[in-house]
């Protein structure tokens, strides 16, 4: 069958057929290169966003804590490696003035100076610079392990009182469990400062936890500090640990924006080539 065309010619259904494809495949193509653009443009301004906030670090951030944070804990040495020895808790300070923590006491019992489990205090004259961090192991030399799986990394405080490495005041065992325990800092009046659990939780339950990691692994928290007393939302699986050093990771922020933006685009796309 013909058919009259603008131009008073006669086309075929072919041809008819063949320019619609043509057309179809244009606007397939005009389509991907919009979706590419906005993309790229979603993304900038997601990174823009997240840059005009920064940290005094000049990292992205939303919201970093104000205090002292429990930073990394590394609770489950690998094959070989003693424990409790070879763990060890550290601290940061994300503020912006050095701050004293003479008296201050890291335990894996919810309880201030309770009696249950461990209690470490921090001797008198021990301060955090700004944006420093502390590094405390249970035993920073026991058979050189420490040293072993961390060379060049020298503790501030452990708890062997034969070795060079300062002391932590010691009360009762602070062990942390490998498959589910509670860390707290407390100030030398007792408040609690900081807290986070992982795994089965140990005194503190499993709600909120942290994931349980592997043997070798830290439990890292995002490195901007954001402290939103959830530590299944502040902790990460860190497998190679940074003690007394900046964790690896940032807060995953860019994805909890971006996936959901590209799953809708997506979506769109897909009923666009349907259409
Ligand atoms: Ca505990
Ligand atoms: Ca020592
Ligand atoms: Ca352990
Ligand atoms: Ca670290």
């Amino acid at each position: 069958m013909k058919k009259l065309v603008a131009d008073g010619s006669f086309v075929g259904e072919r041809e008819i057929r063949y320019a619609r494809r043509k057309k179809e495949k244009k606007n397939k193509r005009a389509w991907v290169i919009s979706f590419l653009i906005t993309l790229v443009l979603v993304a900038s301004l997601i990174l823009a966003i997240g840059k005009s906030n920064p940290n005094a670090n000049g990292q992205s951030v939303r919201a970093a804590a104000t205090h002292v944070v429990i930073n990394e804990v590394y609770y489950d040495a690998p094959s070989g490696y003693a424990e409790p020895q070879c763990e060890w808790i550290e601290l940061y300070n994300p503020t912006a003035s050095d701050v004293d923590i003479s008296g201050w006491m890291l335990s894996d019992d919810p309880v201030p100076n309770g009696q249950n489990e461990g209690v470490w205090t921090f001797p008198q004259g021990t301060t955090i610079p700004a944006k420093g961090y502390l590094l405390v192991v249970n035993d920073a030399t026991y058979n050189g392990q420490f040293n072993s799986l961390f060379p060049g990394i020298t503790p501030d405080f452990d708890t062997n009182s034969s070795n060079s490495i300062p002391d932590m005041t010691k009360k009762g065992s602070l062990n942390l469990g490998n498959s589910g325990d509670d860390v707290h800092l407390f100030d030398s009046s007792q408040t609690e400062v900081d807290a986070m659990w992982y795994g089965s939780g140990g005194d503190t339950g499993s709600q909120n936890a942290a994931p349980d990691v592997a043997a070798g692994h830290s439990l890292a928290r995002y490195y901007d500090a954001e402290d939103t007393d959830n530590p299944s939302a502040d902790f990460y699986d860190e497998s190679s640990p940074t003690p007394r050093a900046q964790n690896s990771q940032t807060i995953p922020e860019m994805n909890l924006i971006l996936i959901p933006v590209l799953a809708v685009m997506a979506v769109l796309f897909v009923k666009r080539r349907r259409d």
